[in-house]
């Protein structure tokens, strides 16, 4: 371990957008509270500061679409999610808010000395603006369809349906949020911090210094900093945020990644208004950022740049252990699209298995590549895990105990070599439970702990004291000693990532909570009293799990009627007005495809004869992007047959083929629902 004095442990403050769901959990704050309990275990000098990033665009977004203040949804989500991770044992010393009076200071002061310093560069550019609203438009404000997967419902940043990143140019048929309006650009002038100036200095900290760091993290950087890094804007045009403190600034604010992470120095300030410092200036403190992965680049460039910028002795983060991405049943988990189980509505629907939620989102952390979670495994993993091996475990050695030594610890008897075996089992499962969160490796160092709960399982399986107790009380006494002694290490194994049984194991088995003491011998002295057996783990019946899979088919069904009634705002609109004459005028048919083949030297053409009914006859059509020459032979479609003859690539064609164009740009001939004669007029 580390020989810093002392450890300071950041997680990623959560947008008070909406409440926190498990991919948060799984991501960030689980593993950053089985780190911080692990290491008070160990007695460690630990300060653990989180809080709500309550500035931002998404902020403004849902104030507008709830028709109140960001302010009211600040309130509102600030609490929820307090209460969340209160619910789940996550206990910060501090959980703050952005939007509270001495971060807004913090951060202006901040920004203020870079401006003094000329640490900032200002730089004019054209931002996508709303005509109708009169607003500059935040990328995330301007919504169109994604030209990767068609998602009518993308953002200029991101499609949260495919999770590319997109800019707003690249969004097919672009529209503000606010009015849908089409965007149009206009001249601002905003503050940059030169992060290209820091490249040599992050270079050497991170890339030749740091290289224990995950691989996922370090690639990351690496590859930021291999691309060039470029001025970063640190202000933005929007109404809520901290004010940019300068003059000529009038309706600016800092970008919300400006703020935020100094949101971390403000809620230490908060707590710890005379000793902060110690935890934010001393080379004695370690500093270590839990966050996701798409918070990478602001915590191991754009922070430690700006911390690097401000100088006064600022420590660095020692370690950014960023996990990957959580789906949920297969899909990207979505604040925004409403795709996710909430925090609060897990402590409400499972009242009482918090540890169930901490285990599974543990055992199956997004580590090293995105993972999921299903109710299925859920359910598999408590019952076959926690219930059937843990659970069942402590009950059969209490249990026993109780019914053939009347709740005290029996004497240990002469060991046989099964009974060594065990006994050396736990130390070095224990060492490796050290070695693995020490490393941010909680999903090995979970598999670990739950290693001695299997070893103790097969223990007490194999040497069946109920047996034994038949002939031999002396040996009976001996191997339920051993089981004891284990339930009684489970109790301390456990205690950073199932908080709530281990407590209540201790209190079952009067054991304490110390580390060190985890895996010696006759931890629980002969004699001592143990309280009565209590379940520590319920199993969970197919009714609790098939409601949560309910309540998400519902909630996929909303998704897709929002994504089709978007679909459907955004059709081209009527043409112009024609008389029943002009449409007259039109001879539209049936005919079939009789063969097809491709334009040579062209991408979208293909040349059809068709039989009319009337004649057979050649068009060219251009839809060889969307069908195959061997997809359109034999298929009965439309056609304008009086269209003038054109000669498009030296061919002459007769004629045009119907087609409907879908939002995402895919083309789809228009056909009969039931076969028709070839030449029936359609109108
Ligand atoms: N609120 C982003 C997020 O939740 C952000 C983290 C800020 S940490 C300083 O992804
Ligand atoms: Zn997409």
């Amino acid at each position: 371990m580390s020989d810093k004095k002392r450890t300071l442990v950041t997680c990623a403050l959560p947008y008070a957008n909406g409440p926190v769901h498990i991919g948060h959990l799984a991501g960030v704050y689980v593993p950053a509270d089985i780190y911080v309990r692990y290491l008070r275990m160990r007695g460690r000098e630990v300060l653990y500061v989180c809080g709500s990033d309550e500035h931002g665009v998404p902020i403004t977004i849902k104030a507008r679409q709830q028709g109140c203040s960001p302010q009211d949804i600040v309130d509102r989500y600030h609490k929820i999610i307090k209460e969340s991770f209160e619910g789940l044992g996550i206990n910060f010393d501090i959980y703050g808010r952005t939007s509270s009076k001495i971060h807004e200071k913090n951060a202006s002061e901040f920004f203020r000395k870079l401006y003094d310093d000329g640490k900032f560069i200002t730089r004019e550019s054209e931002q996508y603006y709303d005509p109708e609203a009169k607003q500059f438009l935040a990328d995330r404000y301007i919504v169109g369809t994604c030209p990767k997967c068609g998602n009518p419902g993308a953002y200029g940043d991101q499609c949260e349906k495919c999770g590319s990143t997109l800019s707003p140019e690249e969004l097919i048929d672009p529209h503000s949020k606010l009015s849908g309006a089409t965007p149009i650009k206009k001249k601002t002038t905003h503050w940059y911090l030169p992060l290209q100036d820091y490249e040599p200095w992050l270079r050497e900290w991170i890339l030749e210094g740091h290289k224990e760091w995950r691989t996922n993290v370090y690639g990351q950087v690496k590859s930021w900093l291999d691309g060039g890094l470029q001025p970063r804007a640190v202000t933005r045009d929007l109404d809520w945020g901290v004010p940019v403190p300068v003059e000529g600034a009038e309706g600016k604010v800092l970008y919300v990644w400006f703020d935020a992470p100094i949101g971390y120095i403000s809620n230490t300030q908060e707590l710890l208004p005379d000793s902060w410092e110690k935890w934010w200036k001393s080379p004695d403190t370690r500093l270590i950022h839990f966050i996701g992965k798409d918070n990478i680049v602001f915590h191991c460039i754009v922070f430690p740049a700006m911390l690097k910028a401000y100088g006064d002795g600022y420590i660095l983060p020692e370690n950014v252990p960023a996990n990957e991405f959580l789906n949920l049943e297969g899909d990207k988990i979505s604040t925004s699209r409403g795709w996710a189980v909430w925090a609060h509505e897990y402590l409400k629907d499972f009242p009482g298995k918090q540890d169930v939620l901490r285990y599974v989102l543990t055992a199956n952390a997004p580590q090293t590549a995105d993972n999921d979670f299903s109710w299925k495994d859920f359910q598999a993993r408590n019952n076959s895990e926690l219930v059937a091996i843990f659970g069942n475990f402590v009950n059969r050695a209490v249990v026993l105990t109780h019914k053939y030594f009347g709740g005290k610890v029996p004497p240990c008897g002469s060991l046989l070599d099964v009974d060594k075996e065990v006994m050396s089992e736990i130390p070095a499962l224990k060492a490796s439970i050290e070695k693995n969160i020490e490393e941010f490796k909680f999903r090995e160092a979970l598999k670990d702990a739950m290693g001695i709960a299997r070893v103790g399982n097969k223990y007490i399986s194999d040497t069946e004291p109920w047996k034994t107790a038949k002939t031999d009380m002396e040996r009976t006494g001996t191997i339920l000693n051993i089981s004891l002694q284990i339930c009684a290490d489970l109790a301390i194994a456990f205690e950073p990532f199932t908080p709530f049984a281990a407590k209540r194991l201790r209190e079952m088995l009067g054991s304490v909570l110390d580390w060190e003491i985890l895996g010696r011998p006759q931890i629980l002295p002969a004699g001592h009293e143990i309280g009565e057996p209590e379940l520590l783990f319920a199993k969970i019946e197919d009714d609790a799990i098939d409601a949560q899979i309910a309540r998400l088919q519902t909630i996929k069904a909303e998704i897709e009627a929002r994504a089709k009634a978007e679909a459907a705002r955004q059709v081209t609109p009527q043409k112009e007005e024609c008389t029943f004459e002009d449409f007259e005028k039109m001879d539209i048919r049936t005919a079939t495809v009789l063969e097809a083949e491709r334009v040579p030297k062209t991408d979208k053409l293909l040349k059809l004869t068709i039989d009319t009914g009337i004649d057979r006859r050649v068009i060219v059509s251009g839809i060889a992007e969307h069908y195959t020459p061997e997809d359109m032979v034999g298929k009965q479609i439309c056609i304008l047959a009086n269209l003038k003859p054109r000669v498009i690539r030296g061919i002459e064609s007769h004629g045009m083929i119907l087609m409907a164009k879908q939002n995402d740009g895919k083309m789809r001939f228009v056909t009969p629902q039931e076969a028709v004669n070839n030449g029936a007029q359609v109108g």
